[in-house]
């Protein structure tokens, strides 16, 4: 095995920098890039840029300039050995001679899984992993949990005062967080498949859930109103022939479910949980088979409550405002019955605290244990 240098550091880093780039627009496949170098030059460099198109490898090969027979390739998820949309990258590898080969760490798809590298090192190439390790993995923690569950990775978001209200008494909200932050949730949006709220929200706020930067794909709507009260004139439904909007239900009538239909929502009917409400565990199963890799779940309470009860949150983001607000019968961010008793609340790993022009992010693993 050959040593890891800071020099490999350095191009780890800048393929990382790449993979970033397929951000939005590689789901569900993980986001990746790659760089050949030969004589501390680099020669060829490439990502994944969509689903379906060629994987990072093949295309740092398609942009290289100059023969790469003894070259490394550095790549930030371990190279595949299947046969997907495209051709195994290990074959790639092999094609072009490759020497040596630097990888982040390896990928957990179970036709992958370390073969990639056994057949790189068994074709008598220099392979080296983990470089970087912690970095491409966290950039791809959606591929990680989807790849190896089959069910979103689920991110928890909620911007709340300083005294924990997400709004006044009075139900009002804008704004809880300033600019920045807000500007924020839109980057996040443009990360993750699915957008998901309950009816409550739909009924208060008539939200519009798009990702309003200009680089950013909408991410599907999805709606959880288990009696199918969401109002035909509402924003989400007069948008619906333009943005993907699904809504959940476990009692609709066919009549409603028509008129959504009709304009253009997709309604899926689940079995309910408690004789009223859709089962969430439901929901994701279903979102699961549809390639639908990661949620972020914007609340209400009832909704976040139920999530975190049924174990279904994967992260946190909590926005804080410098705020306070009062009030007895302001909501916070979690409803439902919540927990009796402060050894059992539920802890966050992993915890990254960012200034946000006034406000604070907080996010953090749920951990499972
Ligand atoms: C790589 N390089 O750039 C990517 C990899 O069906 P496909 O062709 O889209 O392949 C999807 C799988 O390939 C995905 O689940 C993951 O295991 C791997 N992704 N591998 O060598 C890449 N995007
Ligand atoms: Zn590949």
């Amino acid at each position: 095995m050959s040593e890891i240098t800071q020099r490999d550091v350095q191009y780890m880093r800048h393929a990382l920098e790449l993979a970033k780039r397929g951000a939005g627009h590689v789901s569900p496949n993980p986001m990746v890039g790659a760089v050949i170098v030969k004589d501390d030059r680099i020669i060829g460099e490439g990502w994944h840029e969509h689903i379906g198109g060629l994987h990072a490898e093949r295309n740092a090969f398609k942009n290289c300039t100059e023969d790469c027979t003894g070259a490394t390739i550095y790549v930030t998820l371990e190279p595949c050995c299947h046969w997907g949309r495209t051709p195994p990258c290990t074959d790639a590898i092999l094609e072009h001679k490759i020497a040596r080969v630097v990888v982040g760490c390896l990928d957990p798809n179970p036709l992958v899984a370390g073969k990639g590298l056994r057949i790189l090192r068994d074709a008598g190439i220099s392979c080296v992993s983990g470089v970087l390790e912690n970095e491409c993995h966290a950039v791809n923690e959606v591929f990680f949990h989807y790849i190896t569950t089959k069910t979103p990775f689920v991110v928890m978001k909620y911007a709340m005062t300083l005294d924990g209200r997400i709004a006044a008494y009075t139900g009002d909200s804008k704004w809880v967080t300033g600019e920045t932050a807000r500007l924020h949730v839109q980057e996040t949006r443009k990360r993750l498949s699915g957008i998901m709220v309950g009816i409550g929200t739909v009924l208060a706020d008539d939200p519009m859930l798009n990702c309003r930067i200009e680089t950013g794909v909408d991410p599907i709507r999805l709606i959880c109103d288990s009696q199918l009260r969401t109002p035909l004139d509402s924003q989400l439904v007069r948008t619906a022939k333009d943005i993907p909007t699904w809504i959940f239900c476990a009692h609709a009538q066919s009549d409603r479910a028509a008129a959504l239909e009709k304009a253009g929502v997709r309604v899926v009917s689940l079995p309910d949980a408690d004789g009223k409400r859709v089962d969430l565990r439901a929901v994701m199963n279903y979102l699961g088979e549809q390639q639908v890799d990661s949620v972020l779940l914007e609340g209400g309470g009832t909704l976040n409550g139920e999530a975190l009860r049924l174990g279904l949150v994967h992260k946190v983001q909590a926005y804080i405002a410098p705020k306070l607000i009062g009030g007895a019968s302001a909501h916070g961010p979690v409803g439902g019955p919540g927990i009796a008793k402060m050894a059992d609340a539920l802890q966050l790993a992993d915890l990254t605290i960012t200034r946000l022009g006034e406000d604070i992010l907080i996010e953090g693993r749920i951990r499972k244990d």
